[in-house]
């Protein structure tokens, strides 16, 4: 069992992959295997994603590199197309590992005719009903409450599901994030907050961000336990996780967790983190990078694949990701004729003109 409210990050691998304490791995040598190949996965997209944007295919990005263990301990605490999700939009790692197509992904990226909103979301903004995950809310901590009243539901509904929400650490300086944790809490709903601590709210250091020693303890305001995990430790994000939501499922209310990480890219596609961070910091921490340490932790237990057999599995998500790429990009674009499409199922009058005089001025 973990304690809430530690002073130092629950870790349970050190930085040379060895165990920091001794524990029980609930965990198949198939299924650890799977965790190394998610964070591969989550890594070649964000990477693959920058050339993307330069060349205009999409307009807007939020890279995740370095926050892998992070994103994937969480998928892998949770029950998949069971509980339900309200992520935020740097979930990349998350949104893959939980299911979402790779392709889903990439046409809500470029606003593809393959896309579910055919662009008219904000690129980076996805949504995938099939996997349970609700669509992102570009005003920070917007969809706290949000995530709060469909947790309230799962209560009333007396389903065994819990909600999920994830948002960064500057969401939790929003006046949204204190009324939707409280109004979870409250109606003691099964909702599980975390709090992705990449250190920077844009160029804001989370030490500007809150005088609170740390994010878990603002769990204390509220009346729930708060969990302090190194983010940059997968197996244990995974471990707090499974044991926040095994705690919720059984009745018990809201749980905070803050998982500490780091964002190594920029904050997003317009943005110069040099003002504001020294190219030191930045190094330090891709120096304790989560992949690289989930890899010395296998070699450690004798199952880490051969180098070859990684980076052939390098090759064949590239392989998926061109792929997907294409398959999107052919499935070509949404015209202005969209705009009148999926919000009435009767169109109102003046809509229809108003498209009629468009189709006439041939635009
Ligand atoms: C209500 C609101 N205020 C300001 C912004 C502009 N904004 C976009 S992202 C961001 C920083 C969010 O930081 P954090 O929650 O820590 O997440 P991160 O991007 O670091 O992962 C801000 C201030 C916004 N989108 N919404």
């Amino acid at each position: 069992m973990f304690e809430a409210f530690t002073n130092q990050p629950i870790r349970l691998i050190g930085e040379d992959g060895s165990r920091t304490q001794p524990f029980e791995l609930d965990l198949s040598v198939d299924e650890l295997l799977q965790i190394h190949r998610d964070m591969i996965r989550a890594r070649v997209c964000d990477e693959r994603l920058i050339p993307i944007l330069r060349q205009g295919k999409t307009s807007f990005y939020a890279q995740s590199t370095g926050m892998e263990a992070t994103q994937i301990g969480i998928a892998w605490g949770v029950k998949k197309k069971h509980d339900w999700f309200w992520p935020y939009y740097r979930d990349n790692g998350l949104l893959l590992t939980l299911g979402m197509p790779m392709g889903r992904w990439i046409a809500q990226l470029l606003g593809s005719n393959e896309d579910v909103c055919k662009g008219r979301q904000m690129p980076q903004h996805f949504s995938d009903p099939e996997n349970h995950i609700a669509s992102i809310c570009s005003a920070i901590g917007s969809h706290i409450a949000p995530a709060a009243g469909t947790a309230i539901a799962q209560k009333y509904l007396g389903t065994d599901e819990i909600t999920v929400c994830t948002f960064g650490e500057g969401a939790t300086s929003e006046g949204d994030w204190h009324a939707g944790v409280n109004m979870a809490s409250a109606n003691k709903a099964p909702c599980l907050f975390i709090c992705e601590n990449n250190q920077y709210a844009i160029s804001l250091n989370v030490k500007d961000q809150t005088n609170s020693k740390n994010i878990a303890v603002k769990g204390h305001a509220y009346g729930i336990p708060g969990f302090y995990v190194d983010g940059q430790d997968v197996l244990a994000v995974r471990a707090v996780v499974k044991q926040a939501a095994e705690y919720i499922r059984a009745g018990n209310g809201s749980v905070l967790i803050e998982c500490l990480t780091y964002r190594i890219g920029t904050h997003s596609s317009s943005d110069d983190d040099s003002r504001y961070r020294s190219k030191d910091e930045v190094e330090s921490w891709r120096a304790q990078d989560p992949l690289v340490r989930f890899e010395r932790f296998l070699e450690k237990e004798g199952i880490l694949p051969a180098r070859e057999e990684i980076e052939a599995y390098y090759g064949s998500v590239l392989a998926e990701f061109e792929e997907a790429l294409q398959k999107s990009d052919a499935s070509g674009y949404p015209t202005w004729e969209i705009l009148f499409d999926d919000v009435y199922s009767d169109l109102p009058d003046h809509l229809a003109q108003q498209a009629l005089y468009l189709r006439e001025e041939n635009l």
